[in-house]
């Protein structure tokens, strides 16, 4: 089962067990220095197995201290075992059988944290994808579901808290201080779901009555001493509770919820059934600690791993491949509820900007996938923005094409038919199929498929006859991953904007695509509407809610532009023409200085984002995001290629100070207005907008003045993390060499040194720092004294500062910040692949940059390839990064 170094598994090689596991049993022993496991199989050959058919179980660094058939000892002829296998033979034929397997696990050495682990001592597991085949030789698949009792037993001093899946039933005294807990999980569940948590633990506690009346306990597990910090995710888990039983009818169905926050995790968290487990990060806050970012990524991770109970949980993924059917649908719910929660434009717009930011790079790389792979060497590395990102946005497109009622009846069927399974993509999209009476073939190639479609729109307008033609195009080419590239069905949504600044209704004909509504249905390679009875040209706002994940290849007008970004009734559609405005005059900006020496982005692009940032019609969080330039990153992939950063962060240095100056007057007075009396925090949608637009300001105030003092001051009067750290990234990143920045980051440190999660973001802050000597100063931040390479969070902190939100650095032109990258990726492989793999994938671009740089980055790469040693996951993203 297991992939060896280089080894592909494939989706067309899928077969079921030849065992079913009815019944999982497990006693951990947990001690200082080592943990036994006593796992109780009650299994049964598949019918139709082949009688002489061995039992093949999988293992990860295992070792075997017992094995028992139906209780005898199984003699050493009959087992072949190995760290990551057991194959035992001479099974019963037809029968019911137990296997009793002892293990020993050494969870403090375990620095992949993957299996069984402890994080600053508390024992902890994570099982998904491939864990749980470390902590006991098993059928470590998602489609082998079983019902499990587990108990544990710890010194009661080291470990007063005992969680496991499920409902607790009971607990007691054991000699020598030591006692148990034994937990039952009532409900099938796939090995990946398994979880245990033993410690030294705080709680904050609640409960919530289920609409149907079940009484469920809640509780959030900290740390010592952090409990209160919880208070926000407590209330983001009741909300989402409710959302779900409102929104898609889903109930829970434990007796408690238990969440645990833990320092040292993967990944942002796991939603093991009853007992999700956290990354801290994505629990702890108030506002002295955390940015109002921090609130709104707690409140959807929270939603997040409690939605997985349906769509993850009860019904769940038949193989790895499918990981998009949980993964997609439960992005889809946790930004659904988000909208619902806060604003509906404001967070489809950071969707939109994040998924372009991080999957669109993915899709048009060395990294490409569909959403449904059909190959991979490890799974870990799929864990991925196409797979969770893209993977919403084709649940959304569903939801468009169906329209709310019938997608919500697919739903229902979807819940109602595969309740308790392990599930394909197929059998999702035949619910829709089913209840919305579709063909729905066409549409499943969005999963097939890799790559990004261009939809190429052309327009033209008839005064005379009052007529706008509009003609559509769709394009996809084969990519990295060499998949299809058959025209696909994308629902494009639209508007016809009259000068007053209303849609207008106007009659639709094409013989090529179905118009329904405000929605083109584009299902050919090319298609023409045409519009009629129109007395004015109306302004084209095209894609609006970006209703599909193509790429826009539009010419349109700058006036147009201009125009749809203050007229558009639609607020996404004034933030895209306004967008894609200014993005373009940047990138095109860019491009002309590599060839032709400095440019400048127009006044007229710059005036309409201080028009934006005053327009009081429009809601602060959304006039924040209207008039926050691109990033450089952003613009580099908007620069396509033969990119060059450093022009890239001059430009974009120079254009932040010409729209200070000419948004002066504008920005100091919002600035005024919004500021929040003192005392006054709340964590509110609302109050986090205008914090949000103050704080964009900021930025280009200061590049304008060239002075620090507007940001040393707000950093020394702020009363909440937002502004504080608004403050601080003006100062060290555009005023690194200022005694002013130097002693904000000094402060910095010493108020927050002994909290982890803040002194997180100083250390990434420093390693953002786009300056000369930025690679000598990341040098010595691992080297100082809270620097832990283990701690994920840390090493992202330092390594994805530098690699993912410092581009000028990164991309050095003598290279260094590539191989200084490499350098500590191989170390950190060396503790824990997973992580080393994630952050590798800040390669992913290279080819897009100039070739002295492409030269650079490929000899890092290779050189990272040629060390010997490297884990599967880190080995498997660098070879695909270099074809
Ligand atoms: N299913 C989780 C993500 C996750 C995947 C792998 C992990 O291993 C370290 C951890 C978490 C989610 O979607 O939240
Ligand atoms: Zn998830």
């Amino acid at each position: 089962m297991r992939a060896e170094n280089g080894q592909i598994i494939k989706l067309e090689d899928y077969l079921p067990a030849d065992f079913v596991i009815h019944q999982v049993d497990m006693t951990f022993d947990l001690r200082d220095g080592h943990a036994d496991v006593l796992t109780r199989l009650v299994m049964q050959r598949r019918e139709g197995v082949a009688a002489e058919a061995p039992l093949e179980l999988d293992g990860d660094e295992l070792s075997l201290t017992s094995l028992a058939l139906n209780g005898t000892p199984v003699s050493p002829q009959n087992y072949t075992v190995a760290p990551d296998s057991l194959k035992i033979d001479d099974l019963p034929a037809q029968d019911q059988f137990t296997l009793e397997i002892g293990t020993r696990l050494h969870p403090e050495q375990n620095t992949k944290l993957m299996g069984l682990y402890r994080s600053n001592g508390i024992w902890c597991t994570q099982c998904e994808a491939q864990g749980f085949r470390r902590i006991t030789y098993f059928l470590d698949r998602p489609d082998v579901l079983a019902t499990y009792k587990v108990r544990l037993e710890a010194d009661k001093a080291a470990a007063p808290v005992l969680l496991a899946n499920g409902n607790p039933v009971a607990s007691g005294d054991l000699p020598n201080g030591r006692h148990f807990a034994e937990w039952i999980d009532p409900h099938l569940k796939p090995s990946y779901l398994f979880a245990i948590v033993g410690g030294r633990l705080d709680v904050l506690k609640d409960s919530l009555t289920t609409i149907s009346g079940r009484h469920v306990e809640l509780a959030i597990y900290t740390e010592p001493g952090l409990a209160e910090r919880a208070t926000y995710a407590m209330d983001a888990l009741k909300r989402s509770m409710w959302w779900d039983e409102r929104r898609f009818g889903r109930e829970y169905d434990l007796d408690v919820f238990n969440i645990v926050a833990i320092s040292d995790f993967n990944m942002g968290a796991m939603e093991n059934k009853g007992l999700n487990v956290f990354n801290h990060k994505y629990v702890l806050l108030d506002s002295e600690t955390a940015t109002d970012a921090d609130y709104a990524g707690v409140e959807t991770v929270i939603a997040h791993e409690y939605f997985h109970n349906w769509t993850g949980n009860r019904i769940t993924c038949r193989d790895w491949f499918q990981l998009c059917l949980k993964e997609g649908l439960t992005v889809y719910r946790d930004q659904e509820f988000s909208s619902d929660e806060r604003s509906r434009p404001v967070k489809r717009i950071s969707c939109v900007h994040t998924l372009k930011a991080n999957q669109f790079p993915e899709d048009q790389g060395p990294l490409q996938h569909p959403v449904r792979p059909t190959t991979y060497r490890e799974i870990n590395n799929f864990y991925t923005a196409t797979v969770y990102d893209k993977g919403s946005e084709l649940v959304r497109m569903l939801a468009t094409i169906l329209g709310e009622d019938k997608f919500r009846a697919g739903m229902d069927l979807y819940f109602e038919r595969h309740d308790g399974d392990a599930a394909t993509i197929e059998d999702f999209i035949a619910c829709f199929a089913q209840t919305a009476n579709m063909d729905l073939s066409q549409f499943a190639l969005w999963y097939n498929q890799a790559g990004t479609p261009r939809l190429t729109v052309s327009q033209s307008y008839d005064a005379k006859a009052g007529t706008l033609t509009l003609n559509l195009q769709q394009q996809l080419d084969k990519g990295a991953a060499g998949t299809g590239t058959l025209p696909m069905h994308i629902p494009v949504r639209f508007g016809l904007v009259g000068a007053n600044g209303q849609d207008i209704a106007a009659e639709a004909a094409s013989d090529d695509a179905r118009v329904s509504g405000d929605t083109i249905h584009l299902t050919t390679a090319s298609a023409t509407i045409v519009f009629t009875g129109l007395n004015q040209r109306p302004l084209l706002s095209i894609l609006r809610d970006f209703s599909a994940p193509v790429q826009l290849q539009y010419e349109e007008s700058e006036a147009d532009r201009l125009a749809l970004a203050r007229l558009d009734p639609d607020a996404y559609g004034r933030w895209r023409a306004l967008t894609d405005l200014v993005g373009d005059s940047l990138a095109d900006a860019a491009r002309q200085w590599a060839k032709s020496g400095p440019q400048t982005v127009s006044d007229t692009v710059l005036g309409a984002i201080v028009e934006a940032a005053d327009d009081t019609s429009l809601e602060p969080a959304l006039r924040a995001q209207m008039c926050s330039l691109p990033g450089e990153t952003e613009i580099a992939r908007l620069v396509a290629e033969d990119v060059n950063p450093e022009i890239i962060h001059t430009l974009r240095l120079q254009t932040l100070a010409r729209l200070g100056m000419l948004g002066g007057e504008t920005f100091r007075s919002l600035r005024a207005e919004l500021a929040e009396p003192a005392g006054e925090f709340s964590a509110s949608a609302a109050s986090a907008g205008r914090r949000a637009l103050r704080n964009c300001l900021l930025a280009p105030l200061s590049a304008a003045a060239g002075r620090p003092d507007d940001a040393a001051k707000q950093y020394a009067q702020a009363t909440n993390m937002s502004d504080r750290m608004a403050a601080l990234t003006v100062l060290v990143h555009q005023f690194p060499q200022e005694l002013v920045s130097q002693d904000a980051l000094t402060d910095f440190y010493n108020r927050f040194e002994s909290d982890p999660l803040v002194l997180d973001k100083w250390f990434a802050l420093q390693a953002a720092s786009p300056n000369a000597d930025t690679l000598e100063r990341v040098e010595a931040l691992l080297h100082h004294e809270k620097f832990k390479l283990a701690n994920p969070n840390r090493a992202r902190a330092v390594i994805g500062g530098l690699a993912g939100a410092n581009p000028s650095v990164f991309h050095r032109a003598d290279g260094a910040g590539y191989r200084w990258v490499c350098g500590v990726l191989l170390q950190l492989d060396s503790l824990n692949p997973q992580t080393a793999a994630r952050m590798a994938t800040a390669f992913r671009s290279w080819r897009s940059m100039n070739p002295a740089l492409r030269q650079q980055a490929e000899a890092a790469l290779r050189q990272l390839a040629a060390s010997e040693n490297l884990s599967r996951d880190l080995r498997d993203i660098v070879e695909r990064t270099l074809k």
